[in-house]
């Protein structure tokens, strides 16, 4: 009986551990961000590396210092034909998988953190291929905080 018990826990722990991992919108940042006054502010964005023709991602730290959640409404970006936001999910084949997000909202006095595993924006259609060492331009359109332009270094994801 008391065997059983343990084996019950470490089970429950277990789904507990992988249920906090793919709800990528709870997770924590690693590193605490102070967040700005107002408006939001970008910290800390990356893309992968991308072959021309190709794809890449841009990873980054969104942080929401309104009091009001914000919505991304529109992306671009010089060096790509497609910009999308992307979310990971379990295909339930043991794959993950990625699909278009649903919902863009970042909610207000908060980080939502975009790294590999979780929420990015996705690069399709590259029109020349990424380096390390490379920077790519993406403007982002929130519905609250406007238009913004940010420059992310290319790196190998570590
Ligand atoms: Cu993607």
């Amino acid at each position: 009986m008391k065997l059983n018990l343990t084996i019950v826990s470490i089970i429950t722990l277990t789904i507990f551990f992988f249920a906090g991992c793919s709800s990528e919108r709870a997770e924590e940042p690693q590193v605490q961000f102070e967040l700005p006054e107002d408006g939001i502010e970008i910290a800390d964005p990356w893309a992968r590396p991308g072959r021309d023709n190709g794809v890449s991602a841009i990873y980054m730290n969104v942080l929401n210092g309104s009091a009001e959640t914000d919505t991304l409404i529109a992306f671009s970006s010089p060096v790509a034909g497609l910009v999308e936001l992307h979310e990971t999910f379990d295909r339930g084949d043991g794959m993950m998988g990625m699909r278009e997000s649903e919902e863009p909202y970042f909610p207000a006095r908060s980080v939502v953190s975009m790294r590999p595993g979780g929420l990015h924006v996705m690069l399709m259609q590259l029109n020349r291929p990424l380096s390390e060492g490379d920077e790519v331009e993406l403007t982002l359109t929130f519905s609250g905080a406007g238009e913004m332009t940010i420059t992310a270094p290319v790196r190998s994801p570590n």
